[in-house]
């Protein structure tokens, strides 16, 4: 028996991006385990993906590409040349038919490899084609702070522990972000405050000296009231309006209001918001900024909110502060081939379902769905669905028969992660790092690289994209390479993003128009109310269990779990199978009291499966945020039946 480890770096959807050992034995990955070196990762890694070498090995692994020759017929196993082939022919023929727009290509969070831009400029050269607007993920933060900052970026990760008191709005770490736990503790054991605002009751209360549990889409409440008891009592940068714009406007907007009619509307007593402010006193002060409060309908006024708060108490452009929501994960690489401007039709990924069914001038007659699931993780999953199944022709690229594939007319079975050359880049750090080959795929199973190589013959790109992955890791590194940092990529694994600031705006100048914050100057009467008869919040979250839909196939038997308050549950009990509904529709649950949750929201994971009727998407319906057409995936009322 052999047993060799290599490095590389995983790209599941995740801020972590992290270095890993991958342990093989007789060409086959036994174990993963984190990077000991890598200054996010070290050496530790979370259960979902030290538990991936089972989706690597699964006997479910798709090997052959899958055609089905009729709408409603079942799939045959067919060759990769015919595959290739009919891909390729429908392609060519939409596009002298009906122009490339008539074909779409949609691609989310399967894999966060630099390479799979390549992908997408394939398309953009080929077509262009129709692509998706807007972000399910981080839509509505990234335009919020486009808006104020000019930028979507973040302080070091490491400056954290400069900070003296942190406030995690709606993050779950323990979940989401796990590197960030031993961060905390650390800061913790050195008298640096954690506050955590989040209307769910979860793990990563363990590792806070506070929380508080809002309404859901409280937030903006809960930062203009803080501004509101430190105009009173002291705290507001006497140089915030040499800084930032709007500065009077904004304090009119924080008077409107009494604190005692903030903390009403974000449903908290009002010596709660005093005990938040504070602590947002005892500066400096840094804000970590979790994605699930801008997945609602005003989300980025949520965020534009805290972001206000955080610029006018003077905790921008100094150590141990920040409004820090997101890290640049492209910025360290070169996209200058691409110029996706040139893309003639977008549909807002939110939308996707009714999108694409309603898209004319021409109709979208072709779909192309790569490293994604769209029919479990976008809204409305029927209609998506539906879209996928409707098209003249839909082919998707997954290693898995998801929810997705079974919609398709052609299935192109690909590799995972440990399968293929990329880079990665983070949105939780500022590391970048190198993704390796560690085994060989199954035999005749193609990366999305290949793949593209192969129709790039067929359609008279080859002299451009039919080269190997080397040569475009090299191109995308050309940035990289000129600050010297490949070497240090290459050799260790991981290197530091050379072109990013450890203190964001050290010297108080922002790249938006003016030079200055862009402070909010009104909200929406919605969110400076207090709201009446809401009813139950569907709210799927992640879960450690899993990425994304990315289960294995046995956790999907039986009814879904929802978590509620036993208040909530009317005459059901712990344990009972209760429908529930919405405007989109009527899922199965298995109820599960939990007293510490609040009464208006119904909790789920992520994830589940439509074929096996799991898929909370199923009834959440197709909207976007106020800016940045993020999905409005936590905003939707259900009721339970009977
Ligand atoms: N194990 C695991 N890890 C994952 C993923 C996964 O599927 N599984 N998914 C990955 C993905 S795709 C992403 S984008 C990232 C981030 O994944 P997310 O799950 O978006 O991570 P969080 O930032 O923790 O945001 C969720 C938190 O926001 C809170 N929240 C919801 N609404 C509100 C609100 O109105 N106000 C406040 N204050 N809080 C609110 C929720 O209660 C929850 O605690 O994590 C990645 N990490
Ligand atoms: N209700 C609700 N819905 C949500 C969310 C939520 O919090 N609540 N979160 C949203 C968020 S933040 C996100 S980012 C999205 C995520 O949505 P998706 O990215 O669509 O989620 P996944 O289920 O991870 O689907 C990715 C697919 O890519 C496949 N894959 C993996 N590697 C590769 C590869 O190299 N090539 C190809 N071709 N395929 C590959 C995987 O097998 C998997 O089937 O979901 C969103 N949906
Ligand atoms: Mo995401």
């Amino acid at each position: 028996m052999t047993t060799t480890q290599h490095k590389t770096a995983c790209t599941r959807d995740c801020p972590d991006a992290c270095g890993l050992i991958a342990t093989v034995e007789n060409g086959t990955v036994v174990r993963l385990d984190g990077d000991p070196d890598h200054p996010v990762t070290q050496g530790f890694i979370c259960g979902r993906t030290r538990r991936f070498p089972e989706r690597q090995n699964s006997s479910e692994r798709l090997t052959k590409p899958l055609l089905r020759r009729q709408k409603s017929g079942s799939f045959d196993a067919i060759e990769w040349p015919a595959a290739l082939d009919l891909a390729a022919e429908n392609l060519i023929r939409f596009k002298q038919e009906s122009g490339g727009t008539s074909i779409m290509q949609y691609r989310c969070g399967g894999s966060l490899g630099i390479m799979k831009h390549v992908g997408d400029y394939f398309f953009e050269r080929f077509g262009p084609v129709t692509e998706k607007s807007g972000d399910v993920c981080t839509g509505a933060a990234e335009a919020a702070q486009l808006e104020d900052f000019g930028t979507f970026e973040s302080n070091d990760y490491f400056d954290l522990h400069n900070a003296k008191t942190i406030f995690l709005w709606g993050k779950n770490v323990s979940v989401s972000n796990i590197h960030l736990i031993p961060e905390l503790k650390k800061a913790r054991a050195n008298g640096t405050r954690i506050v955590l605002i989040d209307p769910i009751h979860h793990q990563t209360t363990a590792v806070s000296d506070c929380y508080i549990q809002p309404r859901p889409g409280g937030d903006a409440a809960i930062a203009l009231g803080i501004a509101a008891c430190l105009l009173k009592e002291g705290g507001w940068d006497p140089d915030a309006s040499g800084y930032c714009d709007h500065h009077d406007r904004f304090q009119q907007l924080v008077r409107s209001h009494t604190p005692e009619e903030w903390a009403r509307a974000a449903d908290i007593s009002l010596d709660q918001l005093r005990m938040l402010a504070a602590e947002w006193s005892n500066g400096p002060t840094c804000s970590l900024i979790g994605w699930g409060l801008q997945r609602r309908k005003f989300g980025a006024t949520s965020i534009r909110a805290i972001d206000a708060l955080v610029a006018v108490t003077g905790n921008l452009g100094i150590t141990g502060g920040g409004a820090s929501s997101y890290f640049g994960r492209r910025t360290a690489f070169d996209f200058s081939f691409s110029n996706p401007a040139v893309c003639p039709r977008r549909i807002p990924e939110p939308l996707f379902g009714p999108g694409v069914m309603q898209a004319a001038d021409p109709p979208i007659r072709m779909m192309w769905v790569w490293a994604a699931n769209p029919v479990a993780m976008l809204p409305e999953s029927e209609t998506v669905a539906e879209a996928l199944r409707s098209r003249e022709f839909t082919v998707v690229v997954d290693p898995f028969m998801t929810d997705s594939a079974q919609c398709a007319d052609l299935i192109l079975p690909t590799t995972t992660m440990l399968e293929e050359d990329d880079l990665v880049g983070a949105y939780g750090h500022h590391y970048v790092g190198a993704v390796n080959k560690v085994v060989e795929p199954p035999k005749g199973v193609l990366t999305d690289h290949e793949i593209f190589r192969e129709l790039s013959r067929r359609t008279g790109h080859a002299e451009e994209f039919d080269v190997e992955t080397e040569v475009w890791r090299k191109r995308l590194l050309s940035r990289i390479d000129a600050e010297g940092a490949t070497e240090q990529l290459m050799t260790e694994g991981f290197v530091r993003n050379p072109f990013t600031p450890e203190i964001l705006f050290a010297d108080r100048v922002f790249p938006t128009e003016t030079g200055r914050v862009n402070l909010i100057q009104e909200l929406p009467e919605e969110l400076t109310t207090p709201e009446t008869d809401r009813g139950l919040r569907l709210t799927a979250l992640s879960t450690s269990k899993s990425q994304a839909s990315q289960w294995p196939t046995e956790s999907q038997e039986g009814p879904a779990e929802a978590v509620i308050h036993p208040d909530a549950a009317g005459d059901h009990a712990d344990g009972d199978v209760v429908s529930i509904s919405s405007t989109e529709g009527t899922m199965q649950v298995r109820l599960k009291h939990d007293a510490r949750q609040r009464p208006d929201v119904l909790l789920m994971e992520k994830g589940g499966w439509h074929s096996k009727g799991r898929s909370a998407n199923a009834l959440v319906p197709a909207e976007v945020t106020d800016n940045g057409e993020c999905a409005v995936y936590y905003d939707t009322v259900v009721r339970l039946e009977g």
